[in-house]
């Protein structure tokens, strides 16, 4: 290999790392595939969420192994969809509110206070104490509400 082959092999390997690590931070190749992955990890999320809240709420006797399963993964998921939600995907769906693209540092505030509130949940679940999982719950309940109070159209 001359040199020139091996600069532009070693920058095309620099460049596959930097994807690879970049991981989630990947940008969609459509606008269209950001909605699909925004809608379906927080359609998943909720799934989760519900679940814990049934217990909380009394609709399904509380099984602790259960709510750590279902806070496991909803402390996982609540990192997921905010890359769906990059610049250039505002106009493809009519659940979210152009605010999201207009006021991002506080849209950014409310998503990583959700994903704070998630992972205090997890803790909340694995303490197999009812009344600290009903607490984490209420919390963590709260930050949905806020960001879809001010970010989606009902
Ligand atoms: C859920 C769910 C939400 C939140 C929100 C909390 O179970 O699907 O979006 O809780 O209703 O206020």
């Amino acid at each position: 290999m001359n040199t020139q082959r091996v600069t532009s092999f070693v920058v095309g390997l620099l460049a596959l790392g930097m994807s690879v690590a970049a991981g989630a931070q990947t940008p969609f190749a459509r606008a269209e595939d950001a909605v699909k992955y925004r809608q379906g990890t927080l359609f998943a999320l909720s799934h989760h969420f519900t679940r814990i809240g049934a217990m909380v709420n009394g609709r399904v006797p509380y099984d602790a192994r259960a709510a750590v399963e279902n806070a496991e993964l909803v402390a996982v998921l609540a990192k997921l969809p905010a890359i769906g939600f990059g610049p250039g995907t505002q106009h493809v769906s009519r659940g979210a509110k152009p605010e999201i693209w207009t006021e991002q540092a506080r849209f950014k505030e409310q998503n990583d206070h959700f994903v704070v509130e998630s992972a205090r949940l997890l803790a909340a679940a694995k303490t197999n104490n009812l009344d600290q999982l009903k607490a984490a719950y209420a919390s963590t309940a709260a930050t949905c509400k806020s960001c879809h109070d001010a970010y989606r159209n009902n």
